[in-house]
C-alpha cells in the first residue's frame, strides 16, 4: 500500500520535507516544496490507507505550509491562513472524506482517491484508524475556515468513545458499521497507539477538555488493568485478563506522552524498561516477550522506528537527565554501524544477527532522524518557549498580526510539527471577517433574511468547531466567554502550564 502511494504521489518527499528544514537545509526545502507543487497529484486511481495518507501526506503538507516562512519561501498574502501547500493538504484530505460518510461517522480504513470507498471494502478498521485525525483535520479547518474536516474527526472520536467496554477499555479492531469489536485486545501499542496520542495532543493543541477527559478516563483503566511493573501488557477489553504479555516497539511513544501530561515518575520508569530492551539488542524488536525476556518469533525486526528516541527527546526536555542523550548516542551508533547502506538506511530484518531488509520506511526520514536531531539540539525553535529575538517566533497573517511559533509546536504522530498559534490566529481572523459581514448584513437587510445568511456554507448543517462561533451577536441571556487561548497576547506555553495542572490533578 505504502509503496503504491510512494510512487504515485510522492509520499517520501512529502513525509521528509519538514525534516530538511529541521536540519537547516532551506534551499533543498524550497526546491522540494516547489517540485511537489508542480508534480504531486491526488486525483489518481489508487487505493490508499486513510490513516497513513492523513498522518504522512496531510500532516506533512500542513507542517511544510506552516514552516514555509522560516524556510524562506515566497509567501502569499494571508499566509498562514492560505497558501499553495495548505491547498494541497486540503486536496489530499478531501480525498479521504468519503471514508467518513458512514452511519456511525467512523471511517473505513481504505479509500480510492479517485472513486471513493469501494462497495466491497471491509468495514473492519483498527482503533488508531478511527481516532487519529483530529490534529490534522482541526488544523485544516481552523486555517481554512472550513469546519467539515474537524467535524468529521470529532464525530469519529465521539462514536469510538461510546464503544468502550464497561471497564473503560477499547479493543484493537472494530466493525465501523455494526460498532462490534472484532479484535478485543486492549493495550497501548499497534492498532491503538496514536488514538491515545491524539486525545492528549488534541487536548493540548485545541485546549479541549472533552478530549482530555476522554483520555484521563482511558488512562485510569489502562493503569488499572494493563500496567505491571511499569510495563504495559495486552488484556481482554471486557474482562481485563492478560491476553499477550508482550512489549511492542510501537509502545515506546508512551513515556513521551506521559511526560506531556506531567506524569514524569511513571514515564521515567517505563522508559528504563524499554531502554533495557534496546541495550539487549542494539535496537527495539517489534515484539518482546516480557516473561521470557526475549524476542518473539517472526517479530525480531527493527524497521528504524522513532518511538523510543521520541520519548527520549521529551524526557530530556523535561528532566535534563543525560540518560536520554545516551540513548540518542546508542541509537546513532546502531543506525550508522548496522543499517547504513550505499543508498540509504535499511530496516533491520532480525536484531539477533543484524540481517537487513531491502527497504527504508519514510518514517525514518520524517520521524527518527528529526527526533534524534531535536534530542541533541535543545535550543531548536521547534522546542518552543524561547525568548524574543532567538528566532523562536515569526510574524504572519495580514499586516503581520499573527505571532507564530511563540507557543511551541505539537508534533503529529508522524513527527510533523503543527503550530497552535497559527490555528488560533486564522480562526480569529475568520471570525472577525464573519462578524464584520454579520454587522454589514444586519445594517443592510431585514432581520430574518440576514440571520439565514449568517452561517458560512460549510457550517449550514454541522456545528462549527469551538473557537469558530458564527456571530458575536449574543442571544438573549447569553454571556460572551473569552476563548481559552488568546493569540498572541498570551504565549501558548503559559496556557499549557495551566492545563498541566488539570493533567496532574487527575493522575
Ligand atoms: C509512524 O508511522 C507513526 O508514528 C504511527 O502512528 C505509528 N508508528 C509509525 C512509526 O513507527
Amino acid at each position: 500500500m505504502i509503496r503504491e502511494l510512494l510512487t504515485s504521489f510522492s509520499l517520501t518527499l512529502i513525509d521528509a520535507l519538514d525534516t530538511l528544514l529541521v536540519l537547516g537545509n532551506h534551499s533543498e526545502f524550497q526546491r522540494v516544496a516547489s517540485l511537489l507543487q508542480d508534480t504531486a497529484d491526488f486525483d489518481i486511481d489508487v487505493n490508499a490507507s486513510v490513516f497513513e495518507t492523513n498522518i504522512r501526506v496531510v500532516g506533512g503538507l500542513l507542517s511544510a505550509h506552516l514552516l514555509a516562512g522560516r524556510a524562506g519561501m515566497d509567501l502569499e498574502p494571508g499566509w498562514p491562513c492560505s497558501g499553495p501547500l495548505l491547498r494541497m493538504a486540503e486536496d489530499a484530505a478531501r480525498k479521504l472524506l468519503p471514508a467518513f460518510q458512514t452511519p456511525t461517522g467512523m471511517p473505513y480504513g481504505t479509500v480510492n482517491l479517485l472513486n471513493g470507498v469501494s462497495p466491497t471494502e471491509t468495514p473492519v478498521t483498527c482503533t488508531a484508524g478511527v481516532g487519529t485525525f483530529i490534529l490534522e483535520f482541526a488544523t485544516l479547518s481552523r486555517l481554512t475556515g472550513d469546519a467539515t474536516y474537524e467535524n468529521a474527526a470529532r464525530r469519529a472520536l465521539r462514536a469510538l468513545w461510546k464503544t468502550r467496554s464497561d471497564i473503560g477499555l477499547v479493543g484493537n479492531h472494530i466493525d465501523i458499521l455494526s460498532k462490534k469489536w472484532v479484535a478485543q485486545d486492549a493495550g497501548i501499542g499497534a492498532g491503538v497507539d496514536s488514538y491515545f496520542e491524539y486525545l492528549v495532543k488534541g487536548a493540548i493543541m485545541l485546549q479541549d477538555e472533552e478530549l482530555l477527559s476522554m483520555f484521563l478516563e482511558y488512562d485510569r483503566a489502562i493503569q488499572n488493568y494493563t500496567r505491571f511493573d511499569d510495563w504495559y501488557l495486552w488484556v481482554q477489553m471486557h474482562k481485563g485478563t492478560v491476553s499477550m504479555p508482550v512489549f511492542q516497539s510501537l509502545e515506546a511513544f508512551w513515556p513521551g506522552l506521559q511526560s506531556l501530561l506531567g506524569n514524569l515518575d511513571s514515564a521515567v520508569r517505563t522508559f528504563q524498561n524499554y531502554y533495557s530492551v534496546w541495550r539487549q539488542f542494539g535496537g527495539l524488536p517489534e515484539f518482546y516477550s516480557i516473561p521470557q525476556g526475549y524476542t518473539v518469533d517472526k517479530r525480531e525486526g527493527y524497521p528504524l522506528r522513532p518511538e523510543l528516541i521520541e520519548s527520549a527527546m521529551y524526557l530530556f526536555r523535561a528532566t535534563g537527565d543525560h540518560t536520554y542523550l545516551q540513548l540518542g548516542l546508542d541509537a546513532l551508533e546502531s543506525i550508522e554501524k548496522i543499517t547504513r547502506t550505499p543508498c540509504g538506511y535499511a530496516s533491520v530484518k532480525d536484531l539477533r544477527d543484524h540481517q537487513l531488509d531491502n527497504r527504508m520506511e519514510s518514517f525514518f526520514l520524517a520521524e527518527t532522524i528529526k527526533y534524534l536531531y531535536l534530542l541533541f539540539d535543545p535550543a531548536h525553535f521547534l522546542h518552543g518557549g524561547g525568548a524574543e529575538g532567538d528566532g523562536s517566533w515569526e510574524e504572519g497573517g495580514e499586516e503581520g498580526q499573527c505571532v507564530l511559533g511563540a507557543g511551541g509546536f505539537i508534533f503529529n504522530t508522524e513527527a510533523h510539527p503543527l503550530d497552535p498559534a497559527a490555528l488560533y490566529c486564522c480562526s480569529r481572523h475568520a471570525q472577525d471577517r464573519r462578524e464584520l459581514r454579520d454587522v454589514l448584513l444586519s445594517l443592510s437587510e431585514p432581520a430574518e433574511k440576514s440571520s439565514s445568511k449568517s452561517k458560512p456554507p460549510n457550517q449550514q448543517t454541522e456545528s462549527p468547531p469551538p473557537g469558530q462561533s458564527d456571530s458575536i451577536a449574543l442571544k438573549p441571556g447569553e454571556k460572551k466567554t473569552p476563548p481559552l487561548l488568546s493569540c498572541p497576547v498570551q504565549p501558548f506555553s503559559a496556557r499549557l502550564s495551566i492545563l498541566g495542572q488539570v493533567f496532574t490533578d487527575n493522575t
